[in-house]
């Protein structure tokens, strides 16, 4: 559709999936020949769904065919009504999700070192139909999950987290998924884990996991009986196959994203006008290497933007614009640009500059030397 590679031409594009050996892909191929199953919760979802529990060290895992139907799922799972909370930071499956499902997003503002949600500013965007908070992990930076919990039980609201950025992201030792009522992965190919297509939800008990299982699969319960309007969500065989070749890599890929993040850090630090993305306090995944164009950078953003393309790099804007810019999202009230100053802030100064395991390391230093040399 877009960004498709030349013929010839190798850019350096914002993310490159980390593919597993093309023989090793076509062994599992094989086995899934041979079976003749190719979807509907076969062999090699059940053994990701575990394997998932545990490298990302969960209770639930429920696989999905892409991260939106897992999000869409999810709060019909919750039962979620009226206005839901959520960041104009993100990538518009975010809010998409709400409209989808009827239900009004409600735009509060970022925090400008995390670029996740405020909590103060959820706690003031709560009204008598507010029953939920949908809140990112961007970048993979966990949010203030403690005082969104806080929030959340005062408020008597449901939290469902869209980390879709946050695979295989800890705190404190523990997954950040373990937060709130539900987490929602993407596994979509730009992302750190990848099964081409592809997303989880994750949940804390069996019974959740059940009703999730059941609306991913029409709302079927068994061969007579269908309890809900459920979609069709489920994962087939050759992504969860592939899933589980990658999982046997992700350790490295996350070791190799850590090297990179460090050395654009150590490239960048002094460069007047560009701010790095904070050291993080956590264990991060490096999915994405956001950096901010200040106004004392010879440049704009978007003439940066510009250059780094003429040079073959193909950066990337996320998340401008807003999501409340777009068309279907500005007349709401929430959506005013007074509303969301330093989400408007970030999104006109931010950048993501390619980070994937086979960066090489000449090549973050080209970029970095591009962006020190304006
Ligand atoms: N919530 C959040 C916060 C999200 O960020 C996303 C997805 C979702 C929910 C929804 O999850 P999914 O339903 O997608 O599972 C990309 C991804 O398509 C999207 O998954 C992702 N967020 C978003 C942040 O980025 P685009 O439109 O920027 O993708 P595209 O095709 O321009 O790809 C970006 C770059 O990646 C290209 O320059 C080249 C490279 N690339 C891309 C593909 C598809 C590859 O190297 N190989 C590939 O196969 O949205």
């Amino acid at each position: 559709m877009h960004d498709t590679p030349p013929a010839g031409q190798h850019p350096l594009y914002v993310t490159q999936p980390d593919l597993p050996p093309l023989a090793d892909f076509v062994a599992s191929l094989e086995q899934i020949w041979d079976s003749k199953f190719l979807t509907n919760g076969g062999r090699f979802h059940q053994q990701l769904e575990a394997a998932l529990c545990d490298y990302l060290g969960v209770e639930h895992v429920a696989l999905f065919n892409n991260g939106t139907t897992a999000l869409l799922t999810a709060l019909q799972a919750l039962g979620i009504e009226g206005e839901v909370i959520t960041t104009p930071y993100s990538f518009v499956a975010t809010s998409h999700a709400l409209l989808w499902n009827r239900l009004q997003p409600v735009f509060a503002d970022i925090d400008p070192l995390t670029f996740n949600l405020d909590p103060d500013r959820i706690e003031a965007a709560i009204t008598p139909r507010t029953t939920a908070i949908m809140p990112v992990h961007c970048y993979g930076t966990p949010c203030d999950v403690e005082r969104i919990g806080a929030i959340a039980r005062k408020h008597g609201l449901k939290v469902i987290y869209d980390a879709a950025h946050a695979f295989g992201v800890r705190q404190d030792g523990r997954s950040i998924l373990r937060h709130g009522d539900l987490s929602v992965l993407s596994f979509h190919a730009t992302k750190v884990f990848t099964t081409f297509e592809g997303g989880a939800i994750v949940c804390h008990d069996a019974a959740t996991k059940a009703r999730i299982d059941q609306l991913k699969n029409f709302g079927i319960v068994d061969e007579t009986t269908v309890v809900a309007a459920g979609i069709n969500g489920k994962m087939n065989e050759v992504s969860a196959a592939f899933g589980l070749l990658q999982l046997g890599r992700v350790d490295a890929a996350l070791a190799r994203r850590r090297e990179v993040a460090a050395r654009y850090r150590r490239l960048l630090a002094g460069v007047k006008g560009i701010t790095p993305p904070a050291e993080p306090g956590h264990e991060a995944n490096h999915g994405y290497f956001p950096i901010l164009v200040g106004s004392s950078y010879p440049l704009d953003r978007d003439t940066l933007f510009q250059r780094l393309r003429e040079h073959g790099i193909v950066a990337r804007r996320y998340f401008h614009p807003l999501i409340s810019a777009f068309p279907m999202y500005r007349d709401l009230p929430s959506a005013a640009p007074e509303n969301l100053p330093q989400a408007a802030r970030v999104a006109s100064q931010v950048i993501c500059l390619p980070i994937f395991p086979a960066l090489a390391d000449e090549d973050i230093a080209r970029i970095a030397g591009l962006i020190a040399s304006a």
